[in-house]
């Protein structure tokens, strides 16, 4: 299975993706996701110039020696360019490898596990009442996880108190039945995040997300001990070794790394093993600025490992309307009886990218927004 062609593709149908296509001498085409929000050119460049070349006439069946490769082989690994552009890689070398096979990518990963991953959506807003009907609206369609910020996503800076005090109304408004997540976004320091995670006790979240920053994954130690309230985190990691404390440990009880920034499905599935043997369940990141291949190579490796917990669910198509449906066919989707989310059993990661359309859409320059504390000092977005 060699090689021919890898090249890389940048759209936007409602936000920029980066896409690795991979193609191979026999004529099949492997997609793989290495967007990265708001520096998507870093990681084209990465790819245009350094990766897709180094791959023509590589064997596209040696998934782990690629892998391999690109992170050590190469000398300079991990950060989010040159994680990004592997993991791009990695989902395009296993849709290739289950297209060969004629099976599913999770077939290759040993089979089903469950039949569906149960998912989470977000239901955040800036006053309870509005997040209370955007909740009922995903009860309403079967989804009984919630992500319930308050202030989400760039409003007012986090403010321990209105986090505290909303949250906990929006449990009372609820009731005890559906699951609640809390987003930190790492913007607490430790002190507030002992204040948060203690303050939330009471109700009973379901994880409290990236309650500190990820630089100093030893403060964690401290937040464990002060709180029963559940801790995740991940979706910043872009070196699979950056868990080891957290899991190890069990700092945390869910990881949520994106497989499009710490590895793609081969590092996931490796750190989903180890998470295992730890008691820690997974949690994959799924914002929108994860491209729906990425999504389904998530649901790929949620759908084979016994530690699942949950999927974060980006709807496309409520999000940005029929343009994704455009250039993407196939894919996850939601099942609205279980508010879980399924991919079809085609060889291959399931989703195929139309590659005339996604040229109608062009890149535009975009980032994440600059969040800064009331005397002007710079905040984490
Ligand atoms: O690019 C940054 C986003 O992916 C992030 O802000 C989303 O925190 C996020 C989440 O949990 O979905
Ligand atoms: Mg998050």
């Amino acid at each position: 299975m060699e090689i021919r062609h890898a090249d890389v593709l940048l759209t936007r149908p409602g936000r920029n993706y980066v896409l690795v296509r991979l193609e191979t001498a026999d004529g099949l085409v492997g997609w793989g996701d290495a967007t990265l929000n708001g520096r998507e050119k870093a990681v084209e460049a990465a790819l245009d110039h350094h990766i897709c070349p180094e791959l023509e006439g590589r064997d596209a069946s040696r998934v782990e020696d690629v892998w391999q490769y690109l992170f050590r082989g190469t000398y300079w690994r991990g950060g989010p360019v040159l994680n990004s552009a592997l993991s791009g890689v990695d989902m395009a070398l296993w849709d290739l490898k289950g297209k060969a096979a004629g099976v599913p990518v999770h077939d290759l990963l040993g089979g089903r596990t469950r039949e569906y991953a149960t998912v989470y959506t977000h239901c955040g807003a800036e006053t309870v009442d509005d997040i209370v009907d955007s909740a009922e609206a995903a009860l309403d369609r079967g989804i009984d996880h919630l992500r319930v910020n308050v202030g989400d996503p760039s409003g007012q800076y986090l403010n321990v108190d209105r986090v505290v005090d909303g949250v906990s109304e929006v449990r009372d408004r609820l009731g005890p039945a559906p699951e609640l997540i809390v987003d930190v976004h790492g913007r607490a320091s430790p002190r507030e995040a002992r204040r948060i995670a203690t303050g939330l006790e009471p109700a009973d979240l379901f994880f409290l997300e990236d309650p500190l920053r990820p630089e100093n994954k030893d403060a964690f130690r401290e937040l464990r001990q002060a709180t029963t309230t559940p801790l995740a985190m991940g979706e910043l990691f872009t070196n699979p070794w950056e868990m080891r404390p957290l899991v190890e440990e069990r700092l945390v009880d869910f990881l949520r790394v994106d497989l499009a920034h710490v590895g793609g499905i081969t590092a996931a599935k490796k750190l989903a093993t180890v998470a295992e043997h730890h008691y820690v369940e997974t949690a994959f990141h799924g914002p929108p600025d994860l491209s729906p291949v990425g999504q389904a190579a998530s649901v790929h490796v949620d759908r084979s490992i016994p530690n699942f917990g949950v999927q974060e669910y980006t709807d496309y198509t409520e999000v940005y309307g029929d343009a994704v449906a455009d250039v993407f066919q196939g894919g996850a989707t939601l099942d609205e009886s279980v508010g879980g989310l399924d991919v079809p059993d085609e060889p291959g990661l399931g989703i195929e990218v139309d590659r005339a359309a996604a040229r109608e859409y062009d890149y535009e320059r975009s980032h994440l927004p600059t969040v800064r504390h009331d005397d002007g000092s710079v905040a984490d977005w």
